[in-house]
């Protein structure tokens, strides 16, 4: 008789996705629909490229990171302090080819014009499963990169930008973003950093606490601080009050000596995950810096990193869950369970379906955004469907998608570790990690209310204008549907959940209203997510269908048109109820 042992017996075949964007048929589709054929066909080797990378070296360098996480060496053995922030050799090597890769530097090199956004960030997508949370200082070196390119001063543009946006390892910088105080983070009017000109240096120094610096080893960093105004007139102790009284500043981080710049590292946190990242806290005496923008005009200045790192928090979101539809999928083709593979029995295909569904839907809202940020960075402006249409849609959107892309990667995290029973509990499949980590998007780069309140701020701001954008462009994207019976049902709930917004907007902006309508904001936001999802999936089934009907021959065409057919009418057909609950619960949305 022959017993089973560690050696001997049934051992489980490994599930191994090989190369994201060859094996999932949903990117490469929405790809091939926002960008010219030719664009498409040029950067595809580029993204079966990165998928290689992240599945061989990157897979091993994000094990690296997260098994040697960075310490701070506060003082050497002669008491001196020397605040040395020892970081994983993974994580300094995934500095180097992120510049290599061309990670930023593909967005602003503008190589493919509108287009270069999409291929960057769908780059960014499959680069992330490598790069594990080197996203971050990523994401904030984008968007420190966008506010130079939009207020820099030349020589930040020669010094600074030409670095963030380099290729060359040798030269690229990464930039940190730091706003969160102890006070507050969603609320930074009760920022304590204060920032005086010295004279001597023709600089601003700056001194204050910093809360949280994730990106602690970056080159350089955008920072809010109080302005000390020299005119005694301006306010009590020559500083305003509040949010107003924030100018927004560029400092080097480490001189050219490595030496820190007036900056010393108190602490390193201690986190529920983004444990591969240097978050710290830090004390800034006398950092050299100079202002960004106008005085007081802080907040408003930073806002451009704000909006190009939500959506980096999204395209991670939107990664996450590439990953484990295709892990899940992959699993259940080889796991047997009651003699039946996983991938055939009615529930387990269910669960599946659901969590495809979901990140179908975030993968053409993300995208869909992605595409309109790469028009207003590459177009004129002043053109109208730019200025009329993509400005304020993507305003209104960005927070919208940010929250909801975040609250739904974690939900699905949950499914995923389900969908690979205990062994997706075990730390070795890594799915416990990306939970971890999605996490945190719900958090930093706004928590998920102040995201909703921003859109209210938005509604306030432009009138209603950005919601009847918004209104107009999904009846736009309906109206090539609403001849075809089959999709009766679809355009009939979209429309009906338009309805339901506007009401619910008109009804509570009053002033008496206000207390309601902030109550109500998360669950605007998340029924106004749920409603665009809709009509980009049907928009991109109309356009699956067509290239289908083009080309009759195509099986594989064909059979992609009718799966995004099913998975659009499906989210559609059941928008309405979920809508409704949305709006008229407070908090329990989701
Ligand atoms: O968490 C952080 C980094 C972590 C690492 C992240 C890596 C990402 C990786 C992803 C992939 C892995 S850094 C800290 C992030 N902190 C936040 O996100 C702060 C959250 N709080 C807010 O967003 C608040 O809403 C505040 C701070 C913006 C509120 O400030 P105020 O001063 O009270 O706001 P006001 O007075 O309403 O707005 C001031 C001005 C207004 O314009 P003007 O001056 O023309 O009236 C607003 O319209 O700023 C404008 N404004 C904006 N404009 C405010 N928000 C925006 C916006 N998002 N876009 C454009
Ligand atoms: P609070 O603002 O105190 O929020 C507490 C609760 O109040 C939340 O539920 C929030 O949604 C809610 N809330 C706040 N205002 C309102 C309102 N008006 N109405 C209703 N509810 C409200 N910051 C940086 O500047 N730089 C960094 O590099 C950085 N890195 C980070 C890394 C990590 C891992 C984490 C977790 C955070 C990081 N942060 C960073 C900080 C992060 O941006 C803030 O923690 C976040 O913006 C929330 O601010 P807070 O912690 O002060 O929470």
């Amino acid at each position: 008789m022959v017993f089973a042992t560690a050696d001997v017996g049934f051992k489980q075949d490994v599930p191994q996705v090989q190369n994201a964007f060859l094996e999932d048929p949903v990117l490469a589709s929405i790809l091939e629909r926002l960008m010219p054929k030719d664009v498409f066909a040029e950067i595809t080797p580029d993204l079966v490229h990165i998928c290689e990378w992240s599945n061989t070296e990157g897979a091993e360098l994000v094990k690296r990171m997260e098994d040697d996480q960075p310490r701070l060496r506060q003082y050497d053995h002669w008491c001196r302090r020397v605040d040395d922030l020892l970081v994983t050799e993974a994580w300094t090597k995934q500095k180097a080819i992120a510049a290599r890769e061309g990670v930023v530097a593909i967005a602003y090199e503008r190589k493919y014009g509108q287009y270069s956004r999409v291929y960057q960030m769908a780059k960014l997508m499959l680069w992330t499963s490598g790069a594990g949370l080197y996203s971050c200082p990523i994401a904030m070196t984008d968007g420190c990169a966008r506010v130079i390119e939009l207020i820099g001063t030349q020589e930040m543009k020669d010094q600074v930008y030409s670095r963030l946006t380099s290729r060359d390892p040798s030269k690229f910088f990464t930039s940190g973003q730091w706003m969160t105080e102890r006070p507050g983070g969603s609320d930074i009017s009760r920022t304590e950093t204060q920032a005086v000109w010295d004279e001597e240096k023709k600089a601003w120094s700056v001194s204050g606490f910093k809360w949280f610096s994730s990106a602690t080893d970056a080159d350089v960093t955008m920072l809010l601080a109080r302005t000390h105004d020299p005119n005694p007139s301006i306010a009590p102790g020559n500083m305003k009050d509040g949010s107003r009284g924030l100018s927004l500043y560029l400092a080097r981080v480490r001189g050219d000596d490595g030496k820190l710049n007036g900056v010393r590292i108190h602490r390193l946190k201690d986190k529920v995950g983004t444990k591969a990242v240097p978050t710290a806290e830090l004390q800034l005496e006398g950092m050299i810096a100079q202002q960004v923008g106008q005085t007081y005009k802080g907040v408003k200045n930073i806002s451009a990193i704000l909006n190009i790192t939500r959506m980096h928090c999204s395209m991670n979101c939107t990664s996450a869950m590439q990953g484990f539809v295709l892990q899940a999928k992959e699993y259940a083709r080889r796991r047997m369970v009651f003699g039946m593979l996983l991938k055939d029995l009615p529930l387990h295909l269910a669960t599946l379906a659901n969590m495809e569904l979901q990140y179908r839907a975030t993968s053409q809202f993300t995208l869909y955004l992605v595409a309109m940020l790469g028009r207003i960075e590459a177009l004129d402006n002043n053109l109208p469907e730019v200025r009329d249409h993509d400005i304020p849609l993507l305003r209104l959107l960005t927070p919208i998608l940010k929250m909801w892309s975040a609250k739904n990667a974690f939900a699905m995290s949950q499914e995923a570790m389900e969908c690979f029973g205990g062994q997706g509990y075990m730390e070795e499949t890594g799915i416990g990690r990306i939970m971890r980590d999605v996490l945190v998007n719900t958090i930093w780069e706004g928590t998920s209310n102040v995201m909703a309140l921003d859109v209210l701020r938005v509604m306030a701001e432009t009138g209603g204008a950005a919601l009847q954008v918004y209104s107009d462009t999904i009846r736009r994207m309906t109206t090539p549907l609403k001849s075809q019976p089959q999709w009766a049902k679809s355009v009939k709930s979209l429309e009906e959940c338009l309805v339901l917004i506007a009401i619910r907007f008109t009804a509570y902006s009053t002033p008496d209203g206000r207390k309601t309508l902030e109550a109500s904001a998360r669950g605007l936001s998340f029924a106004m997510a749920d409603v665009i999802a809709g009509a980009l999936l049907c928009e991109h089934s109309v356009w699956s269908e067509a290239k289908a009907n083009a080309n009759p021959s195509n099986k594989v065409a064909s059979s992609e048109a009718s799966v995004d057919k099913l998975f659009a009418q499906r989210w559609c057909e059941n928008l309405y109820r979920r809508v409704d609950h949305q709006i008229h619960s407070l908090g329990q949305e989701e």
